[in-house]
């Protein structure tokens, strides 16, 4: 796909979006979510790799609304070229060091890319362009090693890793450009969210994946390949992707979707930032009502039921035996007879337990639903059949 150097970008026309992290699952469903509910124009970062990675975004090849621009979110010097000329209404940010699991071992790069660049880019619109809105992509790991069930707004800050740490440092600094500048900067806790878009290396593409490789195994009589995993008791709370980039756009438009807002108050939302008004009353306006939302399903499972659940929607019935590292999910009764070593559809290996885990996450939406009337379309059954269906595709198959 054409890729511009930012200083060749032409502000469009009208409302202009910058995404990042286009290549990557949260920002390909945004620029989609974008096309088709907005009229607004949009410019996706990504940054340069030595083999391309578009797959998310091949389709977005001849779009006129669509522009992609080499963007990497650890260069300063980039994200002010970008604030600068594309002069955007909104800048969304999904480009991090997401993957928990590596933010052990590159726990500086984690930090450069999910917490300073946030520094850079919260001064970057604030010195250029200050009313652009911003949206950082907060997360449930966030609140860690968790003190109550389910996880609200108010519950504190407890990260388990360099990642939860790093998002953690962002919220504080959006929280600190909001009420010092009265920036429109926003930060949700997203819960996980999935989606036949998702890395591989994440545990619910691993296992869609590995079941639909397994399946095809057992159709075409070759030999099975166990999905390796580590700890199956952790339970997360699971959504679509695609509802997800609903919920950052409510949160981006807060006078739009909450009704109340203006009412409540008794006075009338700042349009913009400008100098000839009172600058304080805007400070003191967004500080008081733009809010961070919690954004999840309210319903949470271990890695074990999405495994059975997966299995079960290609009919492959399946059993656990053995205990702790030994334990395994066994597959008894086939099309073809199978030999012993090959009936391991699942093992446990320990390299994927991680230093610190978060055992439980499971998400209080309420306050996005009543406030901003967010309403997830797709059920945890749904989303995982979504995705093997997906998977299935690349060995040709379908159940
Ligand atoms: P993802 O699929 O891993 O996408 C991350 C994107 O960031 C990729 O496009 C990646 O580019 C890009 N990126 C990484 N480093 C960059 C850099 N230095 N400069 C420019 N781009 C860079 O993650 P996701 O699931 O879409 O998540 C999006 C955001 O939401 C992330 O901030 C993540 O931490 C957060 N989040 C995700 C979830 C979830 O369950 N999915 C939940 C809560 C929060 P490459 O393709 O080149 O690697
Ligand atoms: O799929 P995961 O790697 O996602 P994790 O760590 O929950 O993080 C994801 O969700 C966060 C929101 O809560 C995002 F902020 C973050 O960017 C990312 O999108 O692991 C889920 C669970 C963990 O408890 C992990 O220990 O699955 C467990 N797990 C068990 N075996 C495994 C594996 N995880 C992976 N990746 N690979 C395994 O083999």
């Amino acid at each position: 796909m054409k890729i511009n150097n930012i200083q060749d970008i032409k502000r469009p026309e009208g409302i202009v979006v910058f995404v990042t992290g286009v290549t990557g699952q949260d920002g390909s469903h945004m620029v989609d979510y974008l096309l088709r509910e907005t009229n607004t124009s949009i410019i996706g970062g990504a940054r340069r790799l030595s083999v391309d990675n578009h797959n998310n975004i091949s389709h977005l090849e001849n779009e006129p609304r669509f522009q992609l621009v080499n963007f990497d979110l650890t260069d300063s010097h980039s994200i002010y070229k970008i604030v600068e000329c594309a002069k955007p209404d909104y800048f969304i940010n999904f480009a991090a060091q997401s993957f928990v699991a590596s933010s052990w071992d590159f726990a500086r790069q984690t930090w450069e890319c999910n917490s300073t660049a946030i520094l850079d880019c919260l001064e970057a619109i604030k010195r250029l362009q200050p009313n652009c809105r911003f949206y950082n992509a907060g997360s449930s790991e966030e609140f860690g090693n968790v003190t109550y069930q389910p996880q609200d707004e108010n519950h504190p800050a407890k990260p388990r890793s360099p990642y939860g740490a790093s998002k953690v440092a962002a919220r504080q600094l959006i929280k600190v450009y909001r009420e010092s500048y009265g920036l429109y900067a926003v930060q949700g806790w997203l819960f996980n969210h999935e989606g036949p878009r998702r890395g591989t290396e994440f545990v619910t593409r691993k296992i869609t994946k590995g079941v639909a490789g397994i399946f095809d195994a057992i159709v075409n009589n070759k030999k099975i390949i166990p999905i390796e995993l580590g700890n199956i008791d952790a339970k997360r709370d699971w959504s679509d992707a695609e509802d997800m980039v609903d919920a950052v756009w409510r949160m981006l438009n807060q006078e739009k979707y909450n009704k109340k807002l203006n009412k409540e108050e008794n006075d009338e939302w700042p349009e913009s930032y400008n100098e000839d008004k009172n600058q304080k009353q805007m400070i003191e306006w967004r500080a008081k009502r733009i809010k961070d939302y919690v954004v999840g399903s309210g319903e949470t499972h271990t890695i074990r039921e999405f495994i059975e659940i997966a299995f079960d929607l290609v009919n492959i019935s399946g059993e656990w035996d053995g205990k702790g590292i030994d334990e395994f999910f066994w597959y008894e009764l086939g099309p073809k007879p199978l030999s012993s070593d090959q009936c391991k559809l699942v093992t446990i290996n320990p390299k994927f337990y991680r230093p610190a885990e978060v055992e439980i996450l499971l998400a209080d939406p309420s306050k996005i639903k009543n406030e901003l009337g967010w309403n997830p379309k797709t059920s945890f059954e749904e989303l995982i059949d979504k995705m093997i269906t997906s998977d299935l595709t690349s060995y040709n198959s379908v159940v």
